[in-house]
């Protein structure tokens, strides 16, 4: 077969020739990179996937059995806009760019490298999960995950070869080289370098480091590099799906860990083997907060020149009446002195603040869904999003301890209290303790409940992963 088949894709790979040969080239060593770093044990076995085939509504989700290795990551961008033009900073108006600016080479090249490399992170990351799985449902769910980071990593591919030359073909292989967690050559962002061996942690992440995937994605949807805005759009579509595995997975907990609590009384849903709500909580307070780490500083001069220069906009820059944010300000709590003060930054510099703000109200619409199940079984626990201050290392805020109110507090009190609001040691060998893997079809681990539908239209007895 022929690479350009092998690839299903819109952008006429078999009429680049320079492109097929430079991609051709990459292949084999990200099938290496697979086969090591992939989901181990499980390279063999037939996973019902969707996977993409083209961009229109028939197309991009397709479902059969497929061996991960054989899995097709194919290269789509979103159908393009006629006439589109930059929507915002100070190039507002001008055509978009089918080809890098030479002036913007060096960002552009540092924004895509950076999000290409989140991609082969994460599958990293999970690479042990699927041995503990709670269910083939999840299980597939997992793997699902991991094909499509592999296709995103793919997508940003794409655009350094596309657009980027010999440096982007340095890059390309540089994403490849890099490892989760390695001292030496770790992955770039901070939230992608500690293993998730635990379910609990994978649905923390899948709705908290998925979602600022998505809303990275949004703002570089914006782009003035128009390959760049239409791949993102199209991989949005399937980030969506990663976000579903994280809400509802924790959604999933939570319900029974309130039949479990109801079931136990006094003696707590540990007690009848499920994840209690406090330590829920806990993990929400870590993950939430490792995750608006990945936004970047609160005031930037980085996110005020890829604004101005057109690279990055902010989510869904058509909703905003002024594109230019030449005047404007944000209104934003800085600490000073010990205490917090308030003040205004010019709105350039606060673009990531103002994305973020998107992504938290986001993720307190997935908070209030969870407290609804734990109202309808009728317990007095609510579960919450810390204060943007808590537990940062990024910004502003790091190095300084917070509660999880947002009030300012010393160092040694953060430390005595720290087991009060984070994961301990005893928590996480608790959660590690009940991760017993469930390979049967149809059944569910002890501390999950079963989800409301299955697969593609499948009974949740299907099976979604055959492991003969
Ligand atoms: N860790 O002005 P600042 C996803 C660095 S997730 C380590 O605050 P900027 C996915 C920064 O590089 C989405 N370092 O930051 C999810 C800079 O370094 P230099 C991934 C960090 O540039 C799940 C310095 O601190 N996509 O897709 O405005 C599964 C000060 O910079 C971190 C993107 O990130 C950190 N957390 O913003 C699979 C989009 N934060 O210059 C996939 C592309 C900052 O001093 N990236 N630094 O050496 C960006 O837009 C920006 O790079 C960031 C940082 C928003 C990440
Ligand atoms: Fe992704
Ligand atoms: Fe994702």
């Amino acid at each position: 077969m022929q690479l350009h088949e092998k690839i299903p894709n819109n952008v006429d790979l078999a009429g680049d020739r320079k492109l097929l040969r430079a991609l051709e080239h990459w292949q084999p060593s990200f099938l290496e990179w697979w086969q090591t770093m992939g989901p181990e044990s499980f390279q063999a076995t037939d996973v019902y996937l969707r996977t993409a085939i083209s961009v229109d509504s028939a197309g991009w989700a397709h479902f059969d059995y497929v061996k991960m290795p054989e899995y097709r990551w194919g290269i789509f961008l979103a159908a393009p806009e006629p006439d589109r033009r930059i929507g915002f900073g100070d190039l507002m108006g001008q055509a978009v760019w089918q080809e890098v600016p030479g002036e913007h080479r060096n960002l552009l090249r540092r924004l895509i490298v950076t999000q290409g490399d989140t991609e082969p992170a994460s599958v990293e990351q999970q690479r042990l999960l699927g041995k503990t799985s709670p269910s083939l449902y999840d299980l597939r769910n997992l793997f699902q995950v991991n094909v499509e980071e592999g296709r995103h990593l793919w997508a940003m591919v794409y655009l350094l070869h596309r657009c980027f030359g010999r440096d982007g073909r340095e890059e390309a292989e540089a994403l490849l080289a890099r490892r989760s967690g390695d001292p030496d050559r770790p992955r770039i962002l901070g939230a992608f370098n500690a293993p998730i061996d635990d379910w609990l942690s994978f649905y923390m992440f899948t709705m908290f480091t998925d979602r600022d995937g998505k809303y990275q994605l949004v703002a570089l949807a914006e782009s003035g590099l128009d390959p760049l805005a239409r791949t993102t759009r199209f991989m949005l579509t399937e980030e969506a799906h990663h976000m579903f595995v994280g809400e509802t997975g924790i959604r999933r907990i939570v319900q029974r860990s309130c039949e479990l609590t109801r079931k136990a009384g006094d003696r707590g849903a540990r007690a009848e083997g499920g994840i209690d709500l406090p330590t829920l909580q806990k993990y929400i307070n870590f993950w939430y907060s490792v995750s608006l780490d990945l936004f970047g500083g609160e005031i930037s001069s980085n996110a005020a020149e890829y604004f101005a220069c057109g690279l990055k906009g902010r989510a869904n820059e058509k909703k905003f009446e002024d594109h230019l944010a030449l005047e404007g300000v944000y209104r934003m709590v800085v600490p000073e002195g010990g205490g917090l003060r308030e003040t205004d930054v010019p709105l350039r510099n606060a673009m990531n603040e103002v994305l973020r703000d998107a992504y938290i109200d986001d993720n307190q619409r997935g908070v209030d869904m969870w407290n609804k199940t734990i109202v309808e079984h009728g317990i007095d626990f609510k579960l919450s999003l810390p204060s943007r201050r808590f537990n940062r290392r990024i910004g502003i805020y790091a190095d300084l301890s917070f509660t999880p109110e947002g009030e300012p507090i010393s160092k040694e009190e953060f430390e005595r209290r720290r087991e009060e609001w984070l994961p301990s040691e005893s928590d996480r060998s608790y959660v590690k303790s009940l991760m017993q893997p469930v390979f049967e079809p149809g059944k569910m681990a002890n501390w999950i409940a079963a989800p409301t539908k299955g697969i593609d239209g499948k009974p949740l007895t299907f099976e979604y992963v055959r492991l003969a």
